[in-house]
């Protein structure tokens, strides 16, 4: 899922026609015999810095870009235009980390299907994401169990933990009859959709030992999204932002310490400002 970010203007650098020969296509003759690709990249970044001080360290190398395309391109063999252009794109998102969102269109002029054209080609546009993800666990070994939950998530290739709350002691929410929790939430970036942040978290949720009895009740591990950059979404199985995340304490408490002026893209209303308004409450944010 491509999502619109609601940012900065970032600048352009723009490699127009690089042409690489190698072995990418379905049929065999493809990847025995190779044939040219044409790629052409919109690298999204901004270059004020280098702009300024005319330093090109600040900035993203076109040539060192271009040279790593090539070679990429050459040392590995895909059936599929999409394939290369994916795994290109998430190649040089890692590599740079000033490199915000990458237009990627991979041209193929000699594409053999026994008919005249000027060339085939896939395009795509990849982006780094921001998403906050809140932990809980009031089962066991509470502390490691959220502490192993941040490491396996930094562990994800195409993800980073950017901040990390301090871990609160929470009464329990909706069903109180149940051991205290502890509480926290943390800054992720990452490459990954929502849906497939949700199946991580559900993985890492399950490697915690974490059975779903009863919705709400005791669990040794649950990792819920708060918010994915400015994403809306209803669906079935994914909600952003979180539904409840406005009314409950435990949420909101960690995650002021990371992101107070974080605006709830639908309430329109800061993390802050969220908080402030369950102030006063009975303090498990339930009476709302
Ligand atoms: N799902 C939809 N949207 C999301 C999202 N934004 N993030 C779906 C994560 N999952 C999302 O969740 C059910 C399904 O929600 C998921 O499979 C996913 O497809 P679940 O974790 O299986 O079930 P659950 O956690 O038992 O239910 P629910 O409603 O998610 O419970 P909550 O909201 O997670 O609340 N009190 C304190 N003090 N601290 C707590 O941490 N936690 C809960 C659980 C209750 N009381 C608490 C705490
Ligand atoms: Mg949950």
């Amino acid at each position: 899922m491509i999502t619109e970010k609601n940012k900065r203007h970032l600048d352009e650098i723009r490699i127009e026609d690089l042409e690489v020969f190698a072995n990418h296509g379905v049929f065999p003759e493809e990847t025995a015999l190779g044939q040219k690709f044409v790629v052409s990249a919109v690298l999204y970044t901004d270059t004020r810095k280098a702009g300024r001080t005319d330093e090109l360290t600040e900035s993203i190398h076109y040539g060192e870009v271009s040279a790593f395309i090539d070679l990429y391109l050459k040392q590995h063999t895909y059936k599929l235009l999409e394939s290369a252009a994916e795994r290109l794109a998430e190649e040089l998102l890692i590599k740079y980390p000033s490199l915000e969102q990458i237009r990627l269109e991979i041209k193929k002029p000699w594409a053999p299907i026994r008919l005249p054209l000027r060339t085939v080609s896939v395009e795509i546009l990849r982006s780094r994401h921001t998403a906050y993800i809140a932990l809980g666990s009031n089962m066991g070994d509470r502390e490691n169990y959220l502490k192993d939950a941040v490491k396996a998530l930094n562990e994800i290739r195409g993800c980073k933990v950017r901040t990390v709350s301090s871990y609160i002691e929470t009464p329990p929410y909706g069903v109180t009859d149940q051991a205290d929790f502890l509480n926290g939430c943390l800054e992720l970036e990452t490459l990954l959709t929502p849906e497939e942040v949700l199946n991580e978290l559900n993985r890492i949720e399950r490697e915690a030992g974490r059975e779903r009895v009863l919705r709400w009740g005791p669990r040794t591990l649950d990792l819920d999204i708060i918010f994915y950059d400015d994403l809306v979404c209803q669906e079935k199985e994914l909600c952003i932002p979180h539904v409840d995340m406005h009314r409950r304490k435990f949420v909101l408490e960690p995650l002021c310490q990371i992101a107070p002026y974080k605006r709830h893209p639908v309430y329109g209303k800061t993390v802050a400002e969220m908080l402030a308004g369950l102030e006063g409450d009975n303090g498990t944010g339930s009476g709302n």
